[in-house]
């Protein structure tokens, strides 16, 4: 699992900002689910969402300042009493203590985010600085763990990646790899809206106003970062080695000159710093891809790819640009769809593909259900090994909706509060906290989300349709109206 890999910067996603073979390879030989979402696009909910198969209300776990209660029942536990050996390497994001693991090696500082250069982990609860690159020593250790297990047991192995999260720092091998590389601009960059609910307006998301010029565009020179101790570019910086410094400087001052000749303003600004955050955010997210490659070739030296189930997702997508955006959280496609690949030819027929609604929360039913261990009555989600085992067809009583609810607000980037959901063809959201209206969107006419449908006359009957599954989906997910007030949530 990748943080904020979104599928616009995956090939067999059809991007057109990348090259992901190994990710692609996993495609290719297995199956590729196009309708996956987040149930709440944000780290640390998601990956409650999913160790759990809970939603965010019954796990407990709503938003980044919350504290998971380890005591709960999760997958890599139950497999853990069914015989498994069970390891994490990387970002856990979850606060409390990781229960259920024979090795646990996670990111610590910067808020659970971790760091990219010598990186501080927690092994098995002792604190250790590794050298190097944070992508490359996540890999590192999730491949010592598999030379290293008990080979008389299965095992689950979760390996989670920092990367490509803000700031987007690359390794350094990858530092200006494309500096000469024009992306394309999605075609609303410059989005103004119209018709749109107050919350697309009123986010700090934005490529024009919020990405700052230091943290996330490195507009900074060495001795500008290095004069302030307290700067968090100060810290990060003297993480590197002194080569890696002399690398990134030359690699950004061809940018920080560019910046600084006073030939940007305007529009042509944004498209600018659209580009450079797209640089760094693809070349950091070259090394995960070249990581997977790694892992699945000590894998396939090992005996056992053919052996495992290999799935490869991220804890929501991300903006690239969309809406003038960068981060998630809303409930629009760009960040509410995960890319989801699965490989595992014992169950799988190669390039399959799946339109079936799938859901972060169905990953560890599916998990349980592939290790023959019994899916708990509570779960929420459902095993998808049936659809995997169908060439991606979702059986006749499949649902209809994923159902969504984001909750951190007020807080960073101003992402109002809402609920709603997702069928195959119509989106209908809610923003309900500070604000009460509504977005309603038909996905087939409409992918990018442009054209709000709620309350347009000619919609009323559609409109009523989704509203009665809304509330529906609800019902069956044991959300209390007092869920949606803002008395509850505060
Ligand atoms: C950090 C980032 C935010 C990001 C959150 C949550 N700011 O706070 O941009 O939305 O993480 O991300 S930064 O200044 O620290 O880069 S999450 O993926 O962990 O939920
Ligand atoms: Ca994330």
């Amino acid at each position: 699992m990748t943080d904020d890999h979104t599928t616009q910067a995956i090939s067999c996603y059809g991007s057109k900002l990348a090259e992901t073979p190994h990710m692609d390879r996993l495609a290719a030989e297995g199956i590729r689910f196009d309708n996956c979402y987040a149930v709440n696009a944000l780290s640390g909910p998601s990956r409650a969402c999913i160790l759990t198969g809970k939603f965010s209300h019954v796990n407990g776990f709503r938003d980044n300042a919350s504290v998971f209660d380890g005591d709960q029942p999760t997958f890599p536990k139950m497999l853990r009493e069914a015989g498994y050996e069970t390891a994490i390497a990387g970002k856990w994001h979850l606060i409390s203590e990781p229960q259920g693991f024979d090795f646990r090696s996670i990111l610590s500082g910067q808020h659970e985010q971790g760091d990219y250069y010598d990186p501080d982990f927690l092994e098995n609860g002792i604190p250790v600085i590794e050298k190097g690159y944070v992508t490359d020593i996540v890999t590192d250790k999730a491949i010592r763990f598999l030379e290293e297990r008990d080979k008389e047991k299965p095992f689950c192995l979760m390996v989670h990646h920092k990367a490509p999260h803000r700031n987007w720092m690359p390794a350094p091998r990858h530092l200006g790899l494309f500096n000469e590389t024009v992306f394309p601009e999605p075609d609303n960059l410059f989005d103004t809206y119209e018709g749109r609910s107050s919350a697309a307006r009123q986010q700090d998301m934005n490529i024009a106003h919020t990405l700052r010029e230091d943290w996330d565009l490195k507009l900074l020179t060495r001795e500008e970062m290095l004069r302030d101790t307290t700067n968090r570019l100060y810290n990060v910086y003297q993480r590197m080695p002194a080569p890696v410094q002399d690398k990134w400087d030359s690699v950004y001052a061809i940018r920080i000159r560019e910046y600084r000749s006073g030939h940007l303003s305007g529009d042509a600004l944004v498209s600018w710093k659209y580009q450079q955050y797209l640089r760094d955010y693809l070349a950091t997210a070259q090394a995960v891809d070249e990581n997977i490659g790694r892992l699945l070739e000590y894998l396939e030296k090992s005996g056992e790819l053919d052996n495992t189930l290999i799935v490869y997702t991220s804890d929501q997508g991300f903006f690239l640009g969309e809406h003038g955006w960068f981060d998630k959280r809303f409930m629009y496609e760009e960040c509410q769809r995960m890319p989801l690949l699965i490989r595992y030819p014992k169950a799988i027929r190669p390039g399959s593909t799946s339109r079936a609604i799938a859901m972060n929360v169905d990953f560890a039913p599916t998990f349980l259900d592939f290790a023959g261990v019994a899916i708990p009555e509570e779960i929420q989600g459902r095993s998808l090994k049936h659809i995997l085992e169908q060439r991606g067809e979702s059986p006749e009583e499949w649902r209809e909706a994923a159902y969504y609810h984001y909750y951190e607000y007020p807080a960073e980037h101003s992402v109002k509060r809402h609920y709603g959901i997702r069928t195959a063809t119509h989106k209908l959201i809610h923003f309900y906290h500070d604000i009460d209206e509504w977005e309603m969107y038909d996905l087939q006419s409409d992918p990018k989300e442009m054209n709000n449908l709620y309350g347009k006359p000619d919609q009323a009957e559609t409109q009523a349709a989704l509203l009665c599954l809304l509330r529906q989906t609800q019902e069956i997910y044991d959300v209390t109206m007092d869920e949606l007030t803002v008395d509850e949530v505060n």
